[in-house]
């Protein structure tokens, strides 16, 4: 029994694995990552960064492949397990609100998350410079682009699982068109998907050394009786580049704007050798979780090194205590973000 209480649906067939003796961190991998490995699909050189969702008893998902032609693009998965994937060969075919093909230049790094019966994926892409694209479907069949919430640059956009004061409620994460050396979380929201406004700024990077260039957005955060609890990632500069890690916060249920509790260290850092080595080495990027309400399990799903998909295991008691514990927010963190 949990003491803190996850507002979700029951997940009895959620992947899982029990915490190893001696993991003195409030995450453990899967000791079989990673779940999906070099290239998974013909054309398609790596998976990562990927978002999955419960789906009529199994699970579906929205993967970021990486083409052999170097352009990054969104595959549609389906998995009796959690752990093991089967993807459609073909990109996903978006459609415009007329039915008509309206494929994005490009697309990477896409979350899923369902709102009031409807499952909207968005991801970064191509709007004249890089920002966030949208689509909806209800049957994962036909997915139709929605408007795009913000002019460019921003990245990492995550919805909420609910409206919130009966507004959709985005985290995003102003950037520049490149390998953004800055960058705070804001939150923005919504009557209807289309209109977005109510900015504030949720909260910045830190004087920690693993958040001390920059931070985004990871998982759709996770609604608990403590307050959302957000996995977000990261980034700290070494003279060997970036260095991306997981890290947690809690934000005020009714203002998430507010951050309640942030944790100074992080949750997962690059230590496995699918996470330093690929690609881009020493990148842990939380996409997605998956949550049973009876248990209190969490699985977390994370890219490693733009390479692989790994699936990470935590308590809803075992992080919110460990983020609580461990909590060291500033003013700019707690206050509603609004100037
Ligand atoms: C970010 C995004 C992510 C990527 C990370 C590390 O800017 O592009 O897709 O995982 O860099 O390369």
């Amino acid at each position: 029994m949990s003491n803190t209480k996850l507002y979700c649906p029951s997940l009895p067939n959620i992947p899982w694995q029990e915490k190893p003796a001696g993991c003195g961190l409030p995450l453990w991998r899967y000791f079989q990552n990673p779940v999906i490995g070099r290239n998974p699909l013909p054309g398609v050189a790596r998976i990562f960064n990927s978002a999955v969702v419960p789906y009529e008893g199994g699970f579906v998902g929205v993967f970021r492949g990486e083409q052999t032609n170097g352009v990054p693009y969104i595959y549609l998965g389906r998995s009796a397990d959690g752990i093991r994937w089967d993807f459609s060969p073909e990109r996903i075919p978006f459609v415009d609100e007329d039915g008509q093909p309206a494929q994005p230049v490009y697309a990477y790094d896409p979350r899923l998350v369902e709102v009031e019966g409807v499952w909207y994926i968005i991801w970064c892409q191509d709007f004249y410079g890089a920002s966030i694209g949208m689509a909806k479907t209800t049957d994962f069949k036909t997915f139709t682009r929605i408007e795009s919430p913000f002019v460019p640059f921003n990245r990492n956009a995550v919805l909420f699982p609910r409206k919130v004061n009966g507004l959709y409620t985005l985290l995003s994460r102003p950037s520049d068109s490149g390998h953004t050396p800055f960058g705070d979380i804001f939150l923005s929201q919504s009557p209807d998907m289309a209109f977005w406004g109510k900015h504030r700024h949720v909260m910045g990077k830190s004087g920690n050394w693993w958040e001390n260039l920059k931070i985004g957005g990871g998982a759709a955060p996770i609604e608990t009786s403590d307050g959302w609890l957000l996995f977000y990632h990261g980034v700290t500069g070494t003279c060997n580049g970036y260095v991306y890690s997981i890290g947690g916060a809690i934000l005020d249920r009714e203002e998430p704007s507010k951050v309640l509790y942030r944790c100074k260290t992080f949750l997962l850092t690059p230590e496995e050798w699918y996470e330093e080595r690929g690609f881009v080495p020493n990148v842990c990027f939380p996409c997605a979780t998956l949550q049973d309400a009876d248990t209190g399990r969490i699985a977390i799903y994370y890219g490693c090194a733009d390479s692989y998909v790994g699936l990470a295991f935590t308590t809803v008691d075992e992080v919110t205590g460990y983020i609580k514990a461990n909590s060291e927010t500033t003013e700019a963190d707690r206050e509603l973000g609004k100037r």
